[in-house]
């Protein structure tokens, strides 16, 4: 898969003749002498699999494909006993070649002594330039290095261009293999969420489920969450990114959790609400139909042909509309959406890419600014949600302290879509079922 996705990107830095640098990232410091454990960038990973820190892929079009004349370079940590008596295995130089399927691999000491060398006769250089000044500052070093040369004959590159046009592009679109490992990363997250509705009663604990979350995600072979898990009961369902995750759950009170594995590097991002104690009331059954009604709608648009901004529109129509049945805001339709009278309870936008990123690469607009058509192989979120918050003095008292959202994973196929997400209890009877223990899981 990774050797595929590497030669795809290849074809296109060969029509530009770039070269491409790709860092796998460092090791980050948590406090004094701790580190977090380390995640390789996501670029890296779709085109090595390789998860060590300190390691870079070199991409080199105009060469052969061999170890004397490489198309890809993996620069990495060399084997050191000591080292990996204290911190951990390592693949090393002498075994990357065969085992990743790279042409050649070197010590990660020699890879800025190397590159303005290997950065000769390309057009333009291709890197993710931004994050990382003391990286950037040694790159641009190396570029006026070549161009230093060039009186000996040597084309330097001019160019210094961000992935986002080339690599991100064919990221956007998830081919067979990643989209099994996607449909893995969701029977897991299925299970956790099962999971959590089982288990969310009255007098727990926000930290108990978010354990319980991590916990399923891990045991079932996931590479943990793919973002940090938010477990929102009562008015903390209105904090969008709300953290935390240590109140007590509180009867009558529903609980928000949007939570997805990572497997493999490759995320899943799914919210369901639910009540604690199992039961909705009927002022929550109203919003949490509504919330469902607009994601459903949402869903219907996310179709091959499609513009990207197609299932938000549908999404919001029916929010807004379900606003008005329920008195919260005023109009006519068309008027209370042209004067988006709904954006103090809808607050976000209806979703976003997913794949390595939990936001994945890949742009949202043609170059003219006009959405971007769906095509088969993206997956986009869809997620609607309706929140008022305790304090909100706009609206009755009824609907405070309520924050719904649903959210799926829906990859677009030649005719139509699949919902990847779609065996996590999402209506209001299946809900309440799962919630008492009647639902069980299907692995994959
Ligand atoms: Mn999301």
């Amino acid at each position: 898969m990774h050797q595929a996705h590497r030669n795809n990107f290849l074809e296109v830095l060969a029509a530009r003749n770039a070269a491409a640098i790709v860092f796998s990232g460092d090791h980050k410091v948590r406090n004094h002498d701790c580190d977090y454990r380390f995640r390789p960038e996501s670029d890296f990973v779709y085109l090595t699999g390789f998860d060590e820190p300190d390691s870079v892929l070199l991409l080199l079009p105009n060469g052969e494909g061999t170890a004397e004349s490489p198309r890809s370079i993996l620069f990495l940590r060399e084997r050191d006993l000591a080292m990996e008596t204290w911190h951990g295995r390592r693949l090393g130089v002498a075994r990357a070649t065969e085992a990743l399927g790279v042409d050649a691999a070197k010590p990660i000491s020699e890879f800025w002594e190397h590159l303005p060398r290997l950065l000769q006769n390309h057009e333009a250089v291709i890197c993710a330039t931004g994050t990382d000044a003391d990286r950037d500052e040694k790159l641009l070093a190396a570029m006026h290095r070549v161009r230093l040369m060039a009186r000996n004959g040597v084309m330097a590159p001019m160019a210094l261009e961000h992935p986002r046009e080339s690599l991100h592009e064919l990221r956007l679109y998830k081919n067979r293999p990643e989209l099994d490992v996607m449909r893995r990363a969701a029977a897991v997250t299925t299970e956790a969420h099962i999971a959590a509705m089982k288990a969310a009663q009255p007098g727990g604990n926000e930290c108990e489920i978010d354990a319980l979350i991590d916990y399923t995600f891990r045991a079932r072979g996931g590479t943990g969450a793919a973002y940090n898990n938010i477990v929102a009961g009562g008015d903390n369902a209105c904090i969008l990114h709300y953290v935390e995750n240590n109140q007590e759950l509180k009867d009558g009170q529903l609980l928000l959790i949007d939570a997805g594995c990572e497997m493999d590097y490759y995320a899943t991002d799914v919210t369901r609400t639910f009540p604690i104690g199992g039961a909705f009331t009927e002022d929550q059954k109203a919003l949490y139909q509504i919330v469902l009604d607009a994601q459903l709608a949402g869903i219907d648009e996310v179709q091959d042909g499609k513009p990207y901004n197609g299932f938000h529109d549908a999404a919001t129509r029916v929010l807004c509309q379900g606003l008005i049945d329920l008195g919260i805001i005023e109009g006519d339709l068309d008027e209370a959406l042209a004067e988006k009278r709904y954006v103090p309870y809808t607050i976000h936008k209806t979703g976003h890419w997913l794949g390595l990123d939990v936001h994945d690469m890949g742009a949202y607009t043609n170059e003219d600014g006009t959405p971007r058509t769906f095509e088969p192989g993206m997956v986009v979120t869809v997620e609607p949600g309706l929140y008022f918050a305790e304090d909100n003095q706009d609206v009755d008292p009824r609907w405070r302290g309520i924050g719904i959202r649903i959210e799926d994973d829906i990859l677009v196929t030649p005719t139509g879509n699949e919902n990847l997400t779609a065996g996590i209890p999402k209506t209001i009877e299946e809900v309440e079922a799962a919630c008492a223990g009647a639902s069980t899981p299907v692995l994959a």
